[in-house]
C-alpha cells in the first residue's frame, strides 16, 4: 500500500535505497539565510529519504569524506581531489545555476549564488529519490529563464479568482491573515521547483486590495516577504494604475502628470521601507475594467515607464500585462477581432519601454483556451523585455475537477517556432537571453493553490504546479519526463506511479477532445467557465464568437477575413492562412469552414467533431477504469478523493459530448456516419 502525504506533494518522506553512499557529515560555511536553508533542506531531505540526519560542520575539513555545500566561489576550501574548484569555468553557470558532483566518499553541491545552492540541493534530493544518482555523478545546470514567476489572483476577502483549491493562503475577511508555517511550507515547495518570484495579489486590484500599498497592510506584506526571502523568492505586488486618483485623491492618474508621477515615487519609497527587496509591481491596465493610460490618451509605454522610473532607484521592475482588448464589443461587428488586440497594441510600442519594464504576454491571443495558437508577439518583439504568461489554475481546463495535465500543451507551446529568423522557437527564444539578445526572459503563471489540505484540490493537479516549475526552469524538458518524475517523486519508484504517469499523459488529449472542437474556443459556460454552453458567449460583449450557422463555423482570420494571420512571420502567416497547411487542431481558430470540409483523415469536419467528442468521453471512462485498478495499491483517502473527481469528470465529459454533438446535428441535420447515439 502506497502512502501519500498529499500536503508534502513531491517532497514525500519515503525511504529509498540510495544508489550512492551519502556521508554522514555536511561541511558548509555559515552563509546567508538562503544558504542556511539549503543546508537545512539537505539534512531534512536525507532524513526523509534515507532515515538519518547528517551532522553539520561549519569547518571544512580538507581531504575528508563528506558532503560539501557552498557557493562555487567558496569551494576553494573543499578537497582538491574531485576538481570541484574548476567547475565554475567548466559549467559556465549563470545566475541561480548549480553543480552537483559525487565521487566515492564525497558529494559537492555548489551554487553560483545562494538560491543556486538551494536549487542544487533540491535537485540532488529529487535525483536521489528517482534513483538517478549513482556513485560517480556530475551535473551542471543553470535555469534557461531568469524569471520564474507565480501569480496569485487572491483577493483580500479570501476568495481566489479562478481558484479551485480553497481560499487564499494569504488573506481573509478583508486583509492579511496567514499561517506562517503554511506559507513557509509553500515557499519551500516553490523553491524546490526553482520559482524565484511571487506576485501576492490579484491583478484585478479592487475594493480593499487597493489599500495593500498603505502602511496598514504593508507591515503584513513585509512579514510575508520575510518568509519567502529565505527561500530565494522575491515578491511582486499588483497595483491599480488609478491609485493616485483613487487612493491619493489627486484629480488624475495621468502618467504624464507630474503630481501623479510624484505620488507614485513617494508611495514606492514607502513600500520599499517595508519590503526592501520587492521585485516590483505587476500591472493589469486598460483591461476588463481596470484603469490605465488609455483613459488619459496616453500609451502603455507612457504608463509603464512612469512606474518604472519610480521603482528604478530600488532595483525594481514593472511587469506590465499585454492582456488589453475591447471587452465591450458588439457581436454584430465583424471588423473587430479580439485575437488581434495584444499585437496591435504592443508591437507599435516595441522599443518604447524603459529597461526595467517587462511585458507579460499570455501564451495565446485569447485567454488560456484549451487550444490557441501562440501569440504573434513572441519572436516579433525585438526591443522590449518580455515574459510568457501561462495558467496553472484550471479556469478553462476543468476546474481541478477534471484531470488535465497541462505540461502536455505547454510542451507544444515551447516547441512552436515563431519563424522570426534563426533559433526562433519559444524555447530557443528563451535561451537567447543568455546570448544577450532580446528573447523571452522567463515565465509567469497563475497558480492553482489554495488552503485545501492537498494544496491543489485535485491531488493529481499537483503535477501541473510541479511541471510549471520544471518547464520554466528549462522549457526543453518534455511533458513525459515531467510526468515520470512527478509520479515517481509522489508515489515512489513502482508500477503504480507508472500507471499514474500514463493517466496524466492521456488526460490533456481527452479533455481537448470533449471540449470545443479544433481550436474554435469559448463554447464554455459564461462566467464560471466549467461545462458546455455552446452559444453562451455568442451574443455577449467579450469578443469571443464562433458564428456557427447551418453550413459553416469559425472565424476567417486570413487576409480575406480579419487579417489576424498577417501578424505572424511571413512563413507562419502563410502556413496558418492556408487550411491545407494550418495545424488541424487550430483549424477553426484561423478559418471559417463548411461542415463538409474534408480533413486529413478523409472524414468531414462534422464527422471529426462527432468522432472526437465520442472519443473524449470514452477516454475519460478509460481513465476512470485505470484509476479504479489502483484501488488496492493506494491508501483510501487519496484513492477516493481522486476517484470522486474522475466520476464528476465523466459527467462533465458526457455533457460536453452530448451538447456539442446535438448542437451540430441540429444545425446541420446530418447525423453520425457510425450511427452512435446523438440526442435530438
Ligand atoms: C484576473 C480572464 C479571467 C479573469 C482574469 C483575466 C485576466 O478574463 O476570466 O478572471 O482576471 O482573464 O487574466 O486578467
Amino acid at each position: 500500500m502506497i502512502m501519500l502525504k498529499e500536503y508534502d506533494c513531491w517532497l514525500q518522506k519515503r525511504k529509498i535505497t540510495a544508489g550512492i553512499n551519502v556521508p554522514d557529515t555536511v561541511f558548509a560555511h555559515k552563509g546567508g539565510e538562503v544558504s542556511d536553508r539549503a543546508v537545512k533542506e539537505f539534512v531534512c531531505g536525507i532524513d526523509r529519504l534515507l532515515g538519518f540526519k547528517p551532522k553539520v560542520s561549519r569547518k571544512i575539513a580538507a581531504g575528508k569524506s563528506g558532503v560539501f555545500l557552498g557557493l562555487v566561489s567558496g569551494m576553494k576550501d573543499a578537497p582538491e581531489c574531485c576538481g570541484a574548484k574548476n567547475w565554475d569555468a567548466k559549467c559556465s553557470l549563470s545566475e541561480n545555476g548549480f553543480f552537483i558532483k559525487a565521487a566515492e566518499k564525497q558529494i559537492f553541491i555548489a551554487g553560483k549564488d545562494e538560491p543556486g545552492l538551494l536549487y542544487g540541493v533540491f535537485r540532488f534530493l529529487s535525483l536521489l529519490a528517482l534513483g538517478l544518482i549513482k556513485n560517480v555523478f556530475e551535473l551542471c545546470d543553470s535555469p534557461v529563464s531568469a524569471l520564474r514567476m507565480i501569480n496569485h489572483w487572491d483577493n483580500f476577502d479570501g476568495a481566489v479568482e479562478r481558484g479551485y483549491a480553497g481560499n487564499s493562503l494569504f488573506y481573509k475577511n478583508g486583509g492579511f491573515d496567514f499561517d506562517r508555517q503554511r506559507i513557509e511550507d509553500y515557499a519551500r515547495l516553490l523553491a524546490s521547483i526553482g520559482i524565484n518570484r511571487v506576485s501576492i495579489n490579484n491583478v484585478n486590484v479592487r475594493a480593499n486590495a487597493k489599500l495593500l500599498i498603505t502602511e496598514k497592510y504593508l507591515k503584513d506584506a513585509g512579514k510575508l516577504a520575510d518568509i519567502f526571502r529565505r527561500f530565494g523568492i522575491r515578491l511582486l505586488i499588483s497595483v491599480n494604475f488609478g491609485a493616485p486618483w483613487s487612493l491619493g485623491k489627486l484629480p488624475t492618474a495621468d502618467p504624464l502628470d507630474e503630481k501623479a508621477a510624484d505620488w507614485w515615487k513617494n508611495r514606492v519609497a514607502l513600500i520599499y521601507k517595508y519590503i526592501p527587496d520587492l521585485a516590483g509591481f505587476l500591472v493589469k491596465a486598460d483591461s476588463e475594467g481596470e484603469p490605465g493610460p488609455f483613459q488619459y490618451n496616453r500609451t502603455h509605454a507612457d504608463g509603464a515607464n512612469m512606474l518604472a522610473k519610480a521603482v528604478k532607484p530600488f532595483g525594481g521592475i514593472i511587469v506590465w500585462r499585454c492582456f488589453v482588448y475591447n471587452c465591450v464589443q458588439d457581436w454584430r461587428d465583424k471588423n473587430v477581432d479580439r485575437a488581434r488586440a495584444a499585437y496591435d497594441h504592443f508591437i507599435q510600442q516595441d522599443g518604447a519601454f524603459d529597461d526595467n519594464v517587462i511585458l507579460q504576454i499570455k501564451h495565446g491571443p485569447y485567454d488560456f483556451q484549451v487550444r490557441e495558437p501562440v501569440s504573434p508577439l513572441f519572436g516579433a518583439l525585438k526591443k522590449t523585455r518580455h515574459v510568457m504568461e501561462l495558467q496553472i489554475t484550471q479556469e478553462y481546463t476543468g476546474h481541478q475537477i477534471d484531470l488535465c495535465y497541462l505540461p502536455w500543451v505547454w510542451e507544444d507551446i515551447m516547441r512552436y517556432d515563431s519563424a522570426h529568423g534563426e533559433k526562433s522557437s519559444i524555447m530557443e527564444l528563451t535561451a537567447k537571453r543568455e546570448e544577450g539578445l532580446c528573447g523571452i526572459e522567463g515565465f509567469s503563471a497563475v497558480v492553482n493553490v489554495g488552503l485545501d489540505g492537498n494544496w491543489t484540490g485535485h491531488t493529481l493537479a499537483q503535477a501541473n504546479l510541479y511541471g510549471y516549475g520544471r518547464m520554466a526552469w528549462n522549457p526543453a524538458v518534455t511533458a513525459k519526463e515531467i510526468a515520470r518524475e512527478w509520479s515517481a517523486l509522489s508515489f515512489g519508484l513502482n508500477e503504480t506511479a507508472r500507471k499514474i504517469e500514463n493517466i496524466l499523459l492521456k488526460s490533456y488529449p481527452a479533455y481537448e477532445k470533449y471540449n470545443a472542437p479544433f481550436g474554435v474556443c469559448f463554447m464554455v459556460t459564461p462566467n464560471t467557465h466549467y461545462g458546455p454552453n455552446i452559444e453562451g458567449y455568442e451574443f455577449s460583449r467579450w469578443g469571443t464568437y464562433h458564428r456557427a450557422s447551418a453550413d459553416a463555423i469559425g472565424i476567417d482570420r486570413t487576409p480575406s477575413g480579419t487579417g489576424y494571420t498577417s501578424q505572424y512571420s511571413p512563413k507562419n502567416a502563410a502556413l496558418f492562412a492556408d487550411p491545407s497547411t494550418c495545424p488541424e487542431n487550430l483549424i477553426l481558430f484561423f478559418h471559417r469552414l463548411r461542415y463538409d470540409y474534408k480533413m486529413k483523415n478523409g472524414q468531414t469536419l462534422l464527422q471529426n467533431i462527432y468522432d472526437t467528442h465520442f472519443e473524449g468521453y470514452d477516454d475519460v471512462a478509460a481513465m476512470l477504469e485505470d484509476w479504479k485498478s489502483l484501488e488496492n495499491s493506494l491508501e483510501s483517502e487519496v484513492y477516493n478523493s481522486v476517484l470522486s473527481r474522475f466520476e464528476r469528470q465523466l459527467v462533465n465529459a458526457r455533457e460536453w459530448r452530448d451538447q456539442i454533438n446535438t448542437y451540430f446535428r441540429r444545425k446541420t441535420g446530418i447525423g453520425d456516419n457510425r450511427g452512435r447515439v446523438i440526442y435530438d
